[in-house]
């Protein structure tokens, strides 16, 4: 498989606090709380769109993340939701998580839209814990964490078969004969201007997707003739069909033509001339061609690649050139299809296996790390008795309270867990 490749990392936005706050009012002595709900963090977003050919972009910025929900405010002032972060990807992007390899989603599809990491939820103000029993609620809920992630993006191909060489040689033309695509055809350079896609129904085996890249022209390694562009969807195809006209009704040698257009596919990219390659020496109907031909097949055979004579406008020789090219593609792995493991990125919070470490930071001081117990809090309102109780079960059952006095804590000693700050009692 040839895939362009890169890792990039995501994170959602958190979500913003609940505030703790009463209503205040000349003539009025105790109001009620009014604590505002936190806003909820932005998503990180994917979407698939067919104007991206590549990831070449993700060379220069690896690092996208939604913005945070607002802390909510007073008067029952919910915080504003964060922004998403949209990040654009070509259509055939596998977004893989990078740490299990697990397929996150398989963007097949112009204009699909997957929501990758969800943000936070806000935190709940003070308004929502007034009880008959306490009016006066000084406690709010955190905003949830979001999750962060590395992915790899992996661009798969676009066709089996790239079929290139110069304008106005007969790709095409080729295309139209061997498959049910019906690209615009014309007797001058650059007719075709994005590539078309075809299915070649083969009767050797399987059926493959046929390319017609646009004509390369000298320089196009360095832009010329929108030859970046083209030279992308070059790369997207595993074998190539390199057409050139051998009846040479543009004047030229038809070897040094196949030569400049290989001397481009290398400047751009080494590894594309390892690619197998066969010849379609096209035109063959024009008398002019036979001698040509001869030629073409003299240079190319003794470095042995076969060379097809073809006329692609009256049929001949097609059948022997995708012959070929269908047993080519037979020394191939299949192609493969990317099953998603979505769901799990989403809902299970999975803490169990979250690793933590416990440092002793001073006399009778110990500091505690990790992402599940920083998550913890983040879900935990702690400032309530309640809250505090289940956190400390978490603790102990995380087995960080085990940990602890393994390091040699004792009675009245500091925890510090991040924000958090608390005597250690048994
Ligand atoms: N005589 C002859 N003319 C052909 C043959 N194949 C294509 N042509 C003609 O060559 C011209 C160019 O054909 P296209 O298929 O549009 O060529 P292309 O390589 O796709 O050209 P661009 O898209 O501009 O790069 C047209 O006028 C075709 O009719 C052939 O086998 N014999
Ligand atoms: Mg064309």
């Amino acid at each position: 498989m040839f895939v362009d490749k890169v890792k990039i990392h995501i994170k959602g936005g958190n979500g913003g606090n609940g505030a703790v706050s009463f209503y205040r009012a000349k003539y009025v002595t105790n109001g009620g709380p009014d604590g505002g709900d936190g806003g909820k963090g932005g998503d990180v977003v994917f979407v698939a769109d067919e104007g991206i050919n590549t990831l070449m972009d993700f060379r220069y910025k690896k690092l996208f993340k939604a913005q945070p929900g607002d802390d909510g405010s007073k008067r029952n002032r919910t915080g504003a939701d964060g922004e998403d972060v949209v990040i654009k990807v070509p259509v055939g992007t596998v977004i893989r998580e990078a740490m299990s390899g697990k397929v996150m989603a398989d963007m097949t599809e112009n204009g699909e839209k997957r929501i990758i990491v969800k943000g936070g939820k806000g935190g709940k103000g003070n308004q929502h814990f007034a009880t008959p029993t306490r009016q006066a609620p000084r406690y709010c809920e955190r905003g949830r964490l979001s999750k962060e992630y590395d992915v790899i993006l992996e661009l798969k191909l676009i066709a089996d078969v790239g079929i290139i060489g110069f304008p106005n040689v007969g790709k095409s033309t080729l295309l139209s004969m061997v498959t049910n695509a019906n690209p615009k055809i014309a007797n001058y350079h650059f007719t075709t201007l994005s590539p078309n896609l075809g299915v070649f129904r083969s009767k050797w085996g399987k059926d493959f997707v046929m390319a017609d890249i646009p004509g390369l022209i000298e320089g196009a390694s360095e832009g010329v003739g929108l030859g970046h562009d083209f030279l992308r969807h070059v790369e997207r195809t595993k074998v190539f069909i390199h057409v050139v006209d051998a009846a040479g009704l543009e004047g030229e040698n038809p070897v040094e033509n196949i030569e400049k257009i290989n001397s481009e596919l290398e400047k751009y990219n080494p590894e594309l001339l390892k690619r197998p390659m066969v010849i379609a020496a096209n035109k063959m109907d024009i008398p002019e061609a036979a001698e040509n031909f001869e030629a073409i097949k003299a240079f190319y055979e003794t470095k042995g690649i076969s060379v097809f004579p073809i006329s692609a406008a009256t049929n001949k020789g097609l059948e022997e050139l995708l012959f070929a090219v269908s047993d080519i593609l037979k020394n191939y792995p299949e192609d493969i299809v990317f099953d998603e493991d979505y769901e799990e990125f989403f809902e299970n919070a999975e803490m169990d296996s979250e690793p933590f470490t416990i440092e002793k930071a001073g006399e009778r001081y110990y500091v505690v790390e990790g992402v599940g117990v920083e998550k913890m809090i983040g879900y935990t309102n702690i400032d309530t008795e309640k809250g505090f109780a289940f956190f400390q079960k978490y603790l102990r059952d995380k087995g960080i309270i085990d940990k602890l006095e393994e390091s040699g804590i004792q009675e009245g000693d500091t925890v510090k867990i991040y924000d958090l700050e608390f005597e250690y009692y048994k």
